[in-house]
């Protein structure tokens, strides 16, 4: 039903916006939760195809929060600038040494989201570890407060070389990348691990390295 609900949405609601890739995150471990806002789902808007994708220096695509609807954390052309001159240049983008975030997503109804809390909250900070594919941490919503992406055994899991996004990187995952070799594509769509729009030898490099792991 909550699928169906946000498929009719975002139809709605997106019509006209440039096709991002498939959702990476977890079936299974995709909510973060806002003590005053509650819950808001990574994977399925759009039934999958508008969800988060997480690359290894940025996110793209769109969050749907219960009771705030529409979060946008970024459009897929990242690592992001935030510019503060500019609201278009707006987005998540994620340190590839520390898996710290930065940057900023844009919630329709309740304003910024601030993703850099790092420097301020340390260790709490809003983070990604690539191996592992976990995503933990807090962001700051300027009108909402804080948002859990998960503390301790609890967090939000997507791994960045699943191109089909059923937590697992493995041979199918590998024949969607073979298949679009060398060629141009949708950001993160087709292969595209790294989200430069192009099928390649990174993407492939990304994909080996991390052969076989799961979401778990
Ligand atoms: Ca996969
Ligand atoms: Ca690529």
């Amino acid at each position: 039903m909550r699928t169906t609900v946000l498929s009719v949405l975002a139809a709605a609601a997106l019509t006209g916006l440039p096709a991002l890739a498939d959702s990476n995150v977890s079936d299974s471990r995709k909510f973060a939760w806002g003590e005053n806002v509650g819950h808001m789902n990574l994977r399925d808007a759009g039934d999958g195809a508008l969800g988060v994708r997480i690359f290894p220096d940025h996110m793209s695509g769109w969050i749907w929060g219960e009771n705030i609807g529409w979060i946008n954390v970024g459009n897929g052309l990242g690592p992001y600038t935030n510019d503060p001159g500019d609201s278009a240049t707006f987005g998540v983008n994620i340190d590839p040494v520390s898996g710290n975030l930065s940057g900023y997503a844009w919630a329709e109804n309740v304003g910024w989201v601030n993703f850099d809390t790092a420097p301020v909250i340390g260790t709490d900070g809003a983070n990604y570890d690539e191996e592992s594919g976990h995503l933990t941490g807090f962001a700051w919503g300027e009108n909402i407060g804080w948002i859990n992406l998960g503390t301790g055994a609890s967090y939000i899991c997507a791994l960045v070389a699943d191109v089909d996004g059923n937590s697992s990187v493995d041979f199918a995952d590998l024949n969607e990348l073979l298949d679009h070799w060398a060629l141009q594509v949708g950001p993160g769509s087709s292969g595209d691990v790294n989200g430069d729009a192009v099928v390649n030898f990174m993407d492939l490099e990304i994909l080996l390295d991390s052969w076989a792991s799961t979401c778990s």
